[in-house]
């Protein structure tokens, strides 16, 4: 008999710094694997940092060198390139993943700059890439956030900062997004992203992958242009 080939899922958590994706993503992964899903973590620039680009990133978080905002943004992006080959290959076999940061990130936080980087343009070289098929937003007030351990250690870990990457976030918001009040108890967030997660991951593994992340509105754009 035939077997058909089912694919991994990818799913994605987002938000701004210490609103607890990384418990998140633990949790999640626990569970599936739990449940007899074969699931991984990865997270960006994470796992990925072992390559020059990741250490290049990881110098520029820690503050021990300065890069221009063009060039820090389209290292990140490069970042989540490099990884593509690794991830398709991770789902393709069947393995789902559960993903800490992405181009939303990329994003938000380079547009939240003070140099004014505009969203069209942040979002130019991560067009194309893989696009998850679940992306819950874990939110919550960046005030509450900032109260949690060790807020401010990290580059980017300033208030006013992370509030404009809040907004971008909901600029960046698709209707079909998962949005979590991430003020919740562990558990309460868990048994959402959970149950989502499950659905997904029957709903997509006849599907082929998608990596064409926001090409739909690029092109939307160029035709707006033309007209
Ligand atoms: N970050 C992360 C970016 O500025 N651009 C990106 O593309 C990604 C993936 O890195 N403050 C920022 C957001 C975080 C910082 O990530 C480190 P983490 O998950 O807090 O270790
Ligand atoms: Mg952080």
């Amino acid at each position: 008999m035939l077997s058909r080939m089912t694919r991994g899922a990818f799913i994605l958590l987002e938000g701004g710094d210490r609103t607890g994706k990384s418990t998140q993503c633990r949790r999640l992964v626990e569970y599936l694997q739990g449940a007899g899903v074969a699931a991984q973590h990865r997270r960006f620039p994470g796992r990925y940092r072992t390559t020059t680009i990741g250490k290049m990133i990881d110098a520029y978080l820690a503050g021990s060198t300065q890069l221009d905002d063009r060039a820090i943004h389209l290292l990140f992006s490069a970042n989540r390139w490099e990884a593509v080959a690794d991830m398709k290959a991770a789902l393709q076999k069947g393995i789902t993943l559960v993903v800490d940061r992405y181009a939303y990130s990329g994003v938000a936080f380079s547009a939240a700059k003070v140099s004014g980087l505009s969203l069209h343009w942040c979002k130019q070289p991560d067009i194309g890439l893989l696009r998850p098929d679940l992306v819950c937003w874990l939110d919550m007030p960046v005030d509450a956030a900032t109260q949690r351990g060790a807020f401010g250690q990290e580059r980017y870990e300033r208030v006013d900062l992370q509030r404009r990457v809040r907004e971008y976030f909901a600029q960046l918001r698709e209707p079909d997004w998962l949005v979590l009040d991430a003020t919740q108890s562990v558990e309460t967030v868990h048994e959402a992203i959970a149950q989502h997660a499950v659905d997904v991951i029957a709903v997509c593994q006849h599907q082929p992958l998608r990596e064409d992340l926001w090409q739909k509105e690029e092109e939307d754009n160029r035709v707006h242009e033309q007209c």
